[in-house]
């Protein structure tokens, strides 16, 4: 079934975004504005009512098809970064370099929900995504993978949210005492986390592993504190440039890294998932803004 074929409830609204992508505009007075582009399943807007945009994107970002969107979620999926092995390509993965189909969208109690599939294409990996998305009080984003092979299989996986803060200076990270992480930055060896709240002054790259935890990101400067809750991930990535990293990335604007945090819902590395013949595993972020006292 085409994309054009699905009937959208009044709320939703399909248009061309830059260079011509397709994407899907959520304008619901009840639940504020969101835009998802086709390409990649991304959502790259989420504006609850009475609030700042929850995510961020770069002003720099490119809007082609062979490019991926640089801010909102990019799906990192069927690996993360290189994969376990470091030598797969593209980055990432395919799943966020490929347009998306819609098949569903519906105006429902809890919130606008839309469903897309990952169209399959030969050489990838035998697994079927579907990505649901509901723009609510809460922002809610399930990616559910189905095994449609008769052997196991392993892939990795990422909701790589980009949050927008008011400055990455000001902004404190919670959630995390006593985890530990893999530095991207550093040595193999697993580090536990002893601060309570972690502040970013520099490039920062870690994979927490084995965690369920909620993650906070508190805001003074905006008043307001973005929760991030997840299940099925045993992984919590965050991460910020900094300068020479940001420098170093055409779609990165200048100082733009100041403004942004990101925190990912993840299945990598050891935390990677096996889904036997015919199963399917599902892992799901929420995010919510809270005003802060
Ligand atoms: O999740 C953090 C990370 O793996 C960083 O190491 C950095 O590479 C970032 O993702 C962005 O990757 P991208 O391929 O989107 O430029």
């Amino acid at each position: 079934m085409a994309t054009t074929d699905v009937a959208l409830p009044h709320s939703v609204h399909l248009e061309s975004g830059p260079n011509g992508l397709a994407r899907l505009a959520v304008r619901d007075n009840r639940y504020g504005t969101a835009e998802i582009y086709l390409h990649g399943a991304q959502i790259t807007s989420w504006v609850p009512p009475e609030h700042a945009p929850v995510l961020w994107l770069s002003a720099a970002s490119v809007f082609a098809d062979d490019v991926a969107i640089r801010g909102g979620v990019p799906i990192c999926f069927p690996w993360f970064g290189g994969g376990p092995r470091g030598d797969q390509r593209p980055s990432h993965g395919y799943a966020r370099l490929r347009e998306w189909e819609l098949t569903r969208a519906a105006d429902t109690p809890d919130g606008v929900e839309i469903e897309l599939v990952l169209p399959h294409a030969a050489g990838d990996l035998p697994l079927a995504a579907t990505y649901r998305i509901t723009v609510g009080t809460s922002l809610v984003l399930s990616l559910e993978v189905r095994n449609t092979s008769g052997e196991p299989v392993a892939y990795e996986e990422a909701l790589h949210t980009y949050l927008a803060v008011s400055d990455i200076a000001a902004v404190g990270v919670e959630g995390l005492a006593g985890e530990a992480y893999l530095d991207r930055l550093g040595g193999p060896d697993p580090i536990v986390q002893e601060e309570q709240v972690v502040r970013v002054a520099d490039e920062l790259d870690r994979i927490y592993v084995g965690t369920p935890a909620t993650v906070v990101v508190d805001d003074p400067q905006l008043r307001r504190r973005l929760v991030v809750s997840k299940t099925g991930s045993q992984n919590t990535v965050v991460w910020n440039p900094w300068t020479e990293k940001a420098r170093a990335m055409a779609d990165f604007g200048d100082e733009e890294y100041r403004t942004m945090l990101c925190v990912e819902t993840a299945n990598v590395r050891t935390g990677a998932v096996v889904v036997g013949p015919g199963e399917s595993h599902t892992m799901t972020a929420t995010i919510a803004a809270q005003p802060r006292p």
